[in-house]
């Protein structure tokens, strides 16, 4: 019985950015027994059914965003004879979807480093479970990555978790309803031997995966001292600290190495914490902004972000401490109108920001109002129909004639160079081969004659990383 672990992507490049965690975590937890698994990310290479034999095990870890593909390489795999296991973000919140669609025969909810020897050895013996729950484990239990089985030169930047959880519940997010609101921290020292090793292997910078970088903030130790709860405390300010222990073993590792990572806004009361991370070499950190008004962060449960001047002032002290900041916006929220979009990218140059991330939101439903948008009455003003996302209408009528056409010749030119990717990098786009062909924007779509094609997103929980 060989193990096969697929990260599902529908284009294939040859080369990726950033190694999918999961693949070599789940290849860690996988017994010598069985061999060594066989990892296959289909951002290098796609998989091929055909090097499955029946009794094999086929391991699919999908977020909601390659589920299509993840179901379409399970179904496969099945038809090849093989076990089909399903794990990760998206089968975890939607463990019925990936068994009717993705013909999983087994589903894993939850963490795999510790249940996965178990689904294999229930395989083996021929009687997978419908579903497994992995838990939230300790940080202590979590697995490091089997690094030796990195194919080389395939990817930029390495990946390493040192916390899991968030203590938030903004709405938008899943990771505190998978990963749950408890800070669970790997050891420090475990966090710094993994980087080791892949500094070996020749990387220099190092995404920290994680969810909040800073998971006690002022507010919590305040909140905890009010209560005169002493456990609370303690267990509080030891988080912290080892934080801080953390930050100074990164500090302690050869100066060519960077480190990016994730973190609230409210790391920026810390100066300290700043001034650790600056130490330690996190050179840059995405910060969730979301929206820059107040009703905005109320309506997603982001009020404890700041709005306005004070935000600018905010998101200044991380790069005035040597983090850059990858500042993440989030379009469609009920609150939002056509104006939200200049205040969005006023407030981004008024901060300084390095980057900016603009994600559309409420995925579901803006796919439901697209889909549901009705055709232009014969002799309407078409232009009204241009699209929808949450409760902003796009209007190309809206748009000013030369950014239709900017527009138009940036996205022309994508094409353009995507097509001049050489084959042999370019191994497949088999989005294209295999699919039918996407609805065509219309000719004029974008300037209004016609109605964009309906995106087809699945049950999205969260939109940004
Ligand atoms: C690092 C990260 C990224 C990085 C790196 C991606 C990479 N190459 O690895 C980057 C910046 C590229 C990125 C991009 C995106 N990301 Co991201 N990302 C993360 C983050 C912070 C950590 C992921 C990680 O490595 N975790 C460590 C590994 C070990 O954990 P894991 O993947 O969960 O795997 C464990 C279990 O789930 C399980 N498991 C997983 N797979 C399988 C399979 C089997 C068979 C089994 C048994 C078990 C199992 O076992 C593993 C070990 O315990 C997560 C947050 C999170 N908590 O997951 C978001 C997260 C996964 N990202 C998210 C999103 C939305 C995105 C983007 C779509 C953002 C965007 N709009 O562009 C893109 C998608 C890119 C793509 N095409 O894949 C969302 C997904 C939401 C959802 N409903 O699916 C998350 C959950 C964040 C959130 N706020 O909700 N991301
Ligand atoms: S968006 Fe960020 S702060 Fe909010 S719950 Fe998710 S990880 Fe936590």
């Amino acid at each position: 019985m060989r193990v096969h672990l697929v990260n599902p992507s529908d284009i294939s490049f040859g080369v990726g950015v950033i190694t999918p965690r999961w693949l070599y975590v789940l290849a860690s937890a996988t017994p010598d027994a069985y061999g060594p698994p066989a990892v296959i990310d289909e951002t290098l290479e796609r998989f091929d059914e055909h090097s499955v034999s029946p009794g094999d095990v086929v391991g699919i870890g999908i977020h909601t965003a390659n589920a299509h593909r993840g179901y379409e390489v399970g179904r496969r795999a099945r038809e090849s004879g093989a076990y089909v296991v399903y794990g990760g973000i998206h089968a975890t919140l939607y463990p019925d979807e990936a068994r009717e669609h993705g013909q999983g025969h087994a589903i894993v909810r939850g963490d795999g480093d510790l249940i996965w020897s178990s689904v294999l050895a229930d395989c083996k013996a021929g009687a997978p479970k419908e579903v497994y729950e992995g838990g939230r484990i300790d940080g202590r239990s979590f697995f490091p990555g089997r690094w030796e089985l990195l194919p080389k030169d395939g990817y930029m930047w390495a990946s390493v978790q040192t916390v899991r959880g968030c203590p938030k519940h903004c709405s938008f997010c899943s990771v505190w309803r998978t990963d749950g609101q408890q800070a669970r921290m790997r050891g420090p020292e475990d966090v710094v031997k993994e980087i080791r090793e892949l500094r070996q292997r020749g990387f220099k910078f190092i995404i920290l995966a994680d969810d909040n970088f800073y998971p006690v903030t002022y507010a919590d130790i305040a909140m905890a001292r009010r209560k005169a709860n002493p456990d609370a405390l303690a267990e509080i300010e030891s988080i912290r600290r080892e934080r801080f222990e953390l930050m100074e073993r990164l500090a302690d590792l050869p100066d060519d190495m960077s480190f990016f990572t994730q973190i609230t806004m409210e790391a920026a009361e810390d100066s300290a914490f700043l001034d650790a991370m600056r130490r330690a070499r996190i050179r840059g950190a995405l910060v969730g902004v979301e929206s820059v008004t107040p009703e905005g962060l109320k309506a997603i449960y982001k009020d404890f972000n700041l709005a306005g001047d004070a935000l600018a002032e905010r998101l200044q002290i991380f790069r005035k401490h040597g983090v850059h900041v990858l500042a993440s916006f989030i379009f469609g929220l009920p609150t939002d109108t056509s104006a939200t979009f200049d205040a969005t990218v006023a407030l981004a140059l008024q901060a300084d920001v390095a980057f900016a991330q603009l994600l559309a939101a409420a995925l579901v439903a803006a796919a439901e109002d697209l889909h549901a948008a009705p055709e232009p009455e014969p002799g309407a003003d078409p232009r009204r129909h241009a699209g929808r996302v949450g409760s902003v209408l796009f209007a190309a009528a809206d748009l000013e004639a030369g950014a239709v056409r900017e527009v138009d010749e940036v996205e022309d030119r994508v094409h353009a160079r995507l097509e001049d990717v050489p084959a042999d990098v370019r191994q497949h786009r088999h989005r294209h081969r295999q699919r039918p062909p996407r609805a065509r924007r219309p000719h004029g779509a974008r300037t209004g004659q016609g109605v964009p094609p309906p995106l087809r997103l699945g049950a999205a929980d969260g939109v940004r990383l």
